[in-house]
């Protein structure tokens, strides 16, 4: 079985194969308009399919059904997708034997309408593993037995459609000795060979990863996963391939990536990068943003220079959807297009290194506006009035505090205020985050209300400033 599978030639042919015929019969409906990206002439997947070379993405199931400019960039730049949670235990598996399919199965029809390859995410990891799993306090035998239903339960449901599954997740410390994991503690080291094994019962045509973050570069922990694929392989393990995530910092490729890849590769496993963000101190400045680019470019390049590194996935597309921000408070704008969807310089970087045009393009603009501001009178009669006020953060990362300023043009007086703290000081109107309300995810919005009097005219106010910087009034 793994004769067909590895070799980067030979085991792309049915994924290809499968794409095309997958396409066919998709529901016409959920195919996204391929129309042309405003500002990228040449789409990413059409450079990649040139030279036979996968360029995915991660894709939220609540990004494709309720973001169409999100599902529109997802359909038309990329050729592959992982789905960046829809697949994972907890959401397909919540407790023992109860399914839930709904966004997996949303997420593969997406996939094969836009004629995309899959990347299946991920079968056996500690993280977004439910209670019942971790903490059931199962012996090793019944341990087994949940983790082989559960593979095929899920790799089956797909059986022929996914190219790829990260079979096991994350199973090393970055000094690379075990992680703690309930499968680790309960079946030793042996359950990774067992959920491959598995994992090619359930679907015998994809190809069988193990997947990990800081392994990039040579180091404790990609040697663990060398000496740990050689044994697997001299067992006849099947075992395709190694997922580096790529989850890096602005600055920090290693510099020894390309000879990483290779000696993976030299074993006879094909290598992915899976998840490729590059995180930046916030705010991003030009010069970071150049940076960035360049580590984005120095990663592909590494990888197109070996025939077995198949291709790169980015984790996410926009930057205001990324996790980082959210993992590391302070860092963020991690990928390739701004909040408002046009694509950066890494964007670029990645378009350059598949043999387009590249950079520096039509001068993305770093800095959108801060905030909107949604200003309402909602009931007034002669000395006063009720407003509301919604302001949705534009920003790149997520905000933990936040002060929003007006001036009331017709010496509107707040007499009480509600959803934050409230002064006003000569026209100038200043509310606070409440106590519980402080935290605004990038793009989250806030509402807050009050009441007010006037003296005959109520002008509403033009211009807002949230944490002292300009928004636009809508
Ligand atoms: O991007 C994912 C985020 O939405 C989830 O909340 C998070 C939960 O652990 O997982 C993120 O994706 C991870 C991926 O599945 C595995 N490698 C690390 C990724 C970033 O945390």
């Amino acid at each position: 079985m793994s004769e067909t599978r590895r070799g980067r030639r030979l085991s792309r042919l049915p994924a290809r194969a499968l794409r095309g015929a997958l396409a066919a019969v998709a529901a016409a409906a959920l195919a996204v308009p391929l129309a042309a990206p405003a500002q990228a002439d040449t789409p990413l997947r059409e450079l990649a399919d040139a030279r036979d070379f996968e360029i995915g993405a991660a894709l939220g199931a609540g990004y494709l059904s309720g973001d169409a400019r999100f599902a529109d960039l997802a359909a038309t730049q990329f050729n592959a997708a992982t789905a960046e949670n829809a697949m994972k235990w907890d959401t397909v598996q919540p407790s023992r034997g109860q399914f839930n399919w709904r966004d997996a199965d949303a997420f593969m029809d997406f996939a094969a309408a836009n004629d995309q390859t899959v990347r299946g995410h991920t079968l056996v990891w500690h993280s977004q593993l439910p209670s019942w799993v971790s903490n059931g306090g199962f012996g090793a035998a019944e341990l087994r037995g949940i983790m082989e239903s559960h593979i095929d339960a899920v790799a089956g449901r797909y059986a022929g459609r996914v190219a790829y599954w990260d079979v096991v997740n994350e199973p090393f410390n970055d000094d690379g000795s075990w992680r703690n994991s309930v499968f680790y503690n309960t079946l030793g080291e042996g359950f990774v060979a067992d959920a491959l094994r598995m994992a090619a019962e359930a679907d015998p045509n994809a190809e069988l990863y193990l997947n990990d973050y800081n392994i990039e570069g040579i180091n404790a922990k990609s040697n663990a996963y060398y000496e740990l694929a050689r044994d697997l392989l001299a067992q006849g393990v099947p075992l395709d391939g190694i997922g580096m995530q790529a989850h890096l910092i602005n600055g920090q490729v290693p510099a020894d990536l390309q000879r990483n890849i290779q000696r993976f590769a030299d074993l006879g496993l094909d290598v992915a990068i899976t998840e490729l963000d590059v995180r930046i101190p916030m705010p991003a400045d030009q010069n970071e943003l150049q940076q960035q680019a360049r580590d984005y470019r120095a990663v592909l390049d590494a990888c197109l220079a070996v025939d077995r590194c198949i291709g790169v996935t980015v984790w996410g597309i926009v930057d205001r959807y990324s996790w980082v921000p959210d993992v590391f408070p302070g860092q963020g704008a991690p990928l390739i297009y701004f909040d408002d969807y046009t694509p950066k310089p890494s964007y670029y970087a990645i378009q350059e290194a598949l043999g387009g045009p590249g950079g520096p393009g039509p001068g993305p603009d770093p800095e959108p506006g801060a905030c909107e501001v949604d200003y309402t009178v909602q009931n007034q009669w002669s000395t006063g009035f009720t407003g509301q006020v919604a302001f949705t953060h534009n920003g790149a990362s997520a905000l933990s505090g936040w002060e929003l300023s007006w001036s009331w043009p017709s010496g509107q007086r707040v007499s009480s205020g509600w959803s934050g703290t409230w002064a006003q000081s000569g026209s100038t109107v200043t509310v606070s985050n409440a106590a519980w309300n402080g935290a605004v995810p990038a793009g989250g919005t806030v509402t807050v209300g009050f009441n007010a009097t006037h003296s005959g005219g109520n002008t509403a106010p033009t211009a807002f400033t949230l944490n002292g910087q300009a928004c636009t009034a809508v």
